[in-house]
């Protein structure tokens, strides 16, 4: 056996040389797997072997380009000489893929004669998620194999399919049952059958049939790009992409290549694929915690109890039936217990991906009580009540009395003290935050909080059961509103103010959707109800809030809020009679009436979170800058092609940043405005918000 290089290997099984890769953990295509490839296949052919395979050790099959190559000085051969080697051989190259084989990694299959893979391989060019496309023929290859509209729909969500679609569409030539040995075995037999009956050097780029099915038809591609232009605003990748796919349709193949070297080129180089690249590893590194090792051991969860089956509850225990965990849910009355149920169920039914199967036994897994002794054989509680601190400490104190020794107690407030709730128990070690957004089945963040005592296990196996159930987890320390409403609660005070100023609610709305936010804070009010929080007996008019709500206005839910919202469609009008209302309100406070141009309503919304994503950063209740993007991205929209607020301000530069929070900080009140003790140092000594850690 050679080694070709840190990370290739080459050796020969009779006539055929077998190239293989072993760069962990995904091998990806780092230079010098580049360089062991080059070297790999020229020896290969130079030895006069009949075949050549080309396979992984490890987990997987290639899983891409070596992300954080990009933007460092190039190294090594390239990717595209590589590939060409590859292509040219002058006998059979025979991919053999296991694991997941995306991005870079199919692209390089897709260079080989053929592709035999293992029935659990994926495949996939998820580029697009890092704001690129398929930069090594990825783009001109793939709908030549699959078909136009497949390969859109592939590359515009990095959707991965599986290997028995792959076989369907032409991408794999065999699938296999087995494991690795018999993936090695097929492979080699399949080189031996190609040598033996003198099969053709089969080219992807020589294929035609599938992409003249779509050449010249501009329909197709519009029609595509209207199915995807909500999903997609503001990102520049997926028409990209699109456009590489058309270029795949309507120009021979290597004018193909050329576009898509073009728009790669472009896209790699600007800021969006910079911030997604770095939030593909700050989502990776919320994962990591400094004092809880990676072999901390995990408390084994085998049953999960969740305490309220309201649409938080009901949502959080999805989540784990989902992954075959079965969940006791307990509610007050056997009435909300069935109308908690029935919504559940309905969920499923909803949902396109869950077949009628998965409906039942997802909600055989679901077992309803009203009594909260139930609890006594689950391992994880999760309590989904009313926010309010003496009901909580209450049901904890319950909680401490039935739950068995070494389950987790955890609670799902948005900002209550963990600690004063984990003072009504015992076990102040068992006891954890564990906050959910709405609705709890389909958003990704999910915000771990670690109390004073809570163990390493408890944190440890909260931080896994998230990843588990296909969430984002971030760990905070104590704090009210934790990372993602503390900082929200900043935006909420001075876009309040804007509109006291002489903004308004569409303007300051409009500004934050333009930025790239899903909505802004006063739709997002109408859509949560305007009077939540709200009661009549005691409110006095002193908030715009107050006014709306005495005055009939509930939000999307009664039609008005903020906003008019038609009947049928719910879409939103501005209100001239509320923009009245709040500039009579205004007047009789006192506020000067004055136009507020849009980048005020922009720095003055932002820039307080940045600051006070600062404070978290400087107190301890985030471990890294990163951390706060990725609560920012997954709970609440922030546009990922703009990294993430902290990745943002660095972007803005930091002495900018500080310099307008000094400036508003002068004419305007509140704690918001005092300057982050730590971002004024690290303005001044050139570091960065989104690099710090703790
Ligand atoms: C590309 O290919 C461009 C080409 O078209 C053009 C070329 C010219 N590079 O996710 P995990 C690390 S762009 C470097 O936790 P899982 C990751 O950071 C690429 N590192 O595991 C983590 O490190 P750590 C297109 C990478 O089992 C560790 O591997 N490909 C890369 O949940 C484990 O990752 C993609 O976008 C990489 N490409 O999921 C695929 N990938 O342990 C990106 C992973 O230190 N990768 N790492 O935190 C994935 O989707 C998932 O990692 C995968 C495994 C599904 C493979």
């Amino acid at each position: 056996m050679a080694q070709l290089s840190e990370s290739v290997t080459l050796d020969r099984e009779g006539d055929v040389a077998v190239i293989t890769i072993d760069n962990p953990p995904v091998n990806a295509l780092s230079w010098h797997v580049r360089q062991g490839l080059a070297d790999g296949f020229a020896q290969a052919v130079e030895g006069g072997a009949s075949a050549i395979v080309l396979i992984c050790a490890g987990r997987t099959f290639i899983a891409g380009a070596d992300i954080s190559e990009f933007g460092q000085k190039p190294q090594g051969p390239s990717l595209h000489d590589t590939q060409l080697a590859m292509e040219n051989a002058p006998v059979p190259v025979i991919a053999a893929i296991h694991g997941t084989a995306l991005g870079g990694g199919l692209e390089v299959a897709l260079c080989a004669h053929y592709r035999v893979a293992l029935d659990s391989s994926k495949f996939g060019l998820p580029e697009v998620n890092l704001g690129l496309l398929p930069g090594a023929g990825g783009t001109q290859r793939l709908p030549r194999l699959v078909g136009v509209p497949k390969a859109l729909d592939m590359m515009t969500s990095g959707r991965h399919i599986g290997a028995a679609d792959a076989l369907g569409d032409g991408l794999i030539d065999e699938m296999v049952e087995g494991d690795h040995d018999a993936l090695r075995n097929a492979a080699l037999a399949f080189a031996a059958r190609a040598v033996a009956n003198n099969m053709p050097l089969a080219k992807v780029r020589d294929r035609d049939e599938k992409v003249a099915e779509a050449r010249g038809n501009e329909q197709l591609f519009a029609d595509f790009r209207a199915t995807i232009a909500r999903k997609t605003r503001g990102f520049l990748a997926p028409e990209y992409n699109v456009r590489c796919v058309e270029a795949a349709a309507n120009l021979p193949f290597d004018e193909g290549l050329q576009v898509e070297a073009e728009l790669f080129r472009e896209l790699v180089t600007g800021s969006q694929s910079a911030a997604q690249r770095y939030y593909f590893f700050a989502e990776r590194a919320a994962n990591k915690i400094p004092d809880v090792p990676k072999d901390t051991p995990l408390v084994d969860i085998q049953r999960v109890g969740v305490l309220g089956a309201g649409t938080m509850g009901g949502g959080i225990a999805m989540n784990f039936a989902n992954i075959g965990i079965p969940v006791t849910i307990v509610e007050r009355d056997q009435e909300s217990l069935d109308r908690g149920l029935g919504v559940v169920r309905k969920n499923y039914e909803r949902s396109r991906s869950t077949t009628a199967e998965q409906v039942e036994q997802r909600m055989s897994l679901l077992t309803g009580s009203t009594d909260k002794a139930d609890f006594a054989d689950c391992d994880l509680v999760i309590e989904a009540v009313f926010e309010d601190m003496e009901l909580k400490k209450s049901v904890f104190a319950e909680l401490d009395q039935i739950c068995k020794p070494g389950a987790i107690m955890a609670s799902n407030t948005s900002f209550l003290d963990i600690d004063e709730i984990a003072s009504a128990t015992s076990r102040p070690e068992s006891v954890i935050g564990m906050h959910f957004f709405s609705p709890a089945n389909v958003m990704k963040l999910l915000e771990v909080i670690r109390g004073e005592q809570t163990s390493a296990s408890v944190i440890a196996t909260a931080m896994a059961l998230g990843k588990q159930i296909k969430k984002v987890a971030v760990l905070s320390r104590v704090c009210p509103g934790f990372i993602g409403n503390r900082i929200l609660a900043q935006r909420r005070f001075e876009a309040d103010r804007l509109i006291l100023e002489g903004a308004t609610p569409e303007q300051v709305d409009r500004v934050l959707y333009d930025f790239g936010l899903p909505m802004g804070p006063f739709a997002m009010m109408d859509l949560a109800g305007l009077d939540i929080g709200w009661k009549a007996e005691t409110s006095n008019s002193s908030t715009v809030r107050d006014i709306l709500c005495e005055s009939g206005r509930r939000g999307q839910k009664n039609g008005r809020g903020y906003y008019t919202y038609d009947p049928e469609t719910r879409a939103a009008t501005p209100d001239l009679e509320v923009v009245a209302m709040i500039r009579e309100f205004a007047v009789s406070k006192g506020y000067e009436q004055r136009e507020v141009t849009d980048q005020e309503v922009l720095e003055r919304c932002l820039y307080p979170m940045v600051n006070e994503g600062a404070k978290i950063l400087d107190e301890g209740v985030a471990i890294r800058g990163s951390d706060v993007d990725v609560v920012w991205v997954n709970g609440y929209g922030w546009p990922v092609y703009r990294g993430g607020p902290m990745f943002w301000a660095d972007s803005v530069g930091l002495p900018e940043v500080v310099a307008k929070i000094r400036e508003y900080g002068e004419r305007l009140d509140g704690d918001h405005w005092e300057l982050s003790p730590l971002m004024e140092k690290l303005a001044t000594e050139g570091g960065q918000l989104h690099q710090f850690s703790n």
